[in-house]
């Protein structure tokens, strides 16, 4: 398989404007891209608090990123599933004061990845959930419309213990825009069940469903003291940056 990783920036002078707003999603729009490794040991050691965006292959987790920032391309998001080969770390936060890592990671259960790149793959990943220092929560992506898989549920399994510890973790149901009202109640109360104690929130990039909720709760994961903090972790220029458009 081909990728594109990117040059890790060493230098985050040129970060896009916040809105005005001191919001979460004002927070959120503060996003930079940090850096990219294809392997465990080649992301930094960080102390910054690091939420990861796991799940499926094509399940939504770069479009959310995308959604969530205001920013079309922050994230490598395709119709062409295992777009995301490796882990990219986004910086959250004013200039210099980056309080927050975002990291989106590869999509599992592609069938046309070679058997030998799902095993290295996952254990890469498995890895990265069980001894990354400063991960601090987990967002898993799951397309409702096939549920939470084994694939899922191993993941599921793997985070147990840190979840036990008081790692935070929320599973986002994505394209809620395909389901109607009562798919979108059903699978919240089937996910709630699957989710042992953590959040579960329905997520539309396309119709915008949910996002000023995750934004929210991802602050309030990151940010106890409350929103008091909010203006300090802001800039205060606007923003002219137009959602990512869909296309599936
Ligand atoms: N209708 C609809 N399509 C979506 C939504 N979110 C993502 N998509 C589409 O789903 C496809 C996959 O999205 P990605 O964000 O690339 O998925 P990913 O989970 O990052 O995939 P990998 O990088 O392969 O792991 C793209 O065609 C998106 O446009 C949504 O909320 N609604
Ligand atoms: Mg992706």
């Amino acid at each position: 398989m081909s990728s594109s990783p990117r040059a890790p920036r060493s230098d985050l002078k040129a970060a896009p404007a916040a809105p005005a707003a001191v919001t979460p999603m004002g927070w959120m729009h503060t996003a930079r891209f940090l850096t990219t490794a294809a392997q465990l040991h080649h992301l930094p050691a960080m102390d910054t608090p690091e939420i990861a965006f796991v799940g499926r292959s094509n399940a939504g987790k770069s479009t959310c990123i995308n959604t969530l920032t205001q920013q079309k391309q922050l994230a490598f998001a395709s119709k062409k599933p295992g777009r995301t080969q490796h882990i990219n770390l986004f910086a959250l936060g004013k200039q210099g004061v980056t309080d927050t890592v975002l990291a989106d990671l590869p999509g599992y259960g592609y069938a046309a990845v070679a058997k030998m790149d799902k095993l290295r793959w996952q254990q890469v990943m498995a890895n990265y959930l069980v001894s990354r220092e400063n991960l601090m929560g987990i967002v898993m992506m799951c397309d409702p419309r096939h549920g939470l898989t084994e694939l899922d549920d191993i993941l599921l399994e793997v985070i147990r213990p840190r979840v036990e510890q008081g790692l935070k973790f929320l599973i986002i149901l994505t394209k809620a825009d395909k389901l109607t009202r009562a798919e979108q109640a059903k699978a919240l109360s089937i996910a709630r069940l699957q989710a042992g104690g953590g959040e579960v929130k329905l997520f539309s990039a396309l119709k915008k469903q949910g996002v000023d909720d995750v934004a929210q709760l991802l602050w309030d994961w990151t940010h106890p003291q409350g929103g008091s903090a909010l203006a300090a972790a802001l800039p205060a220029s606007p923003s002219e940056d137009e959602p990512e458009a869909l296309d599936e």
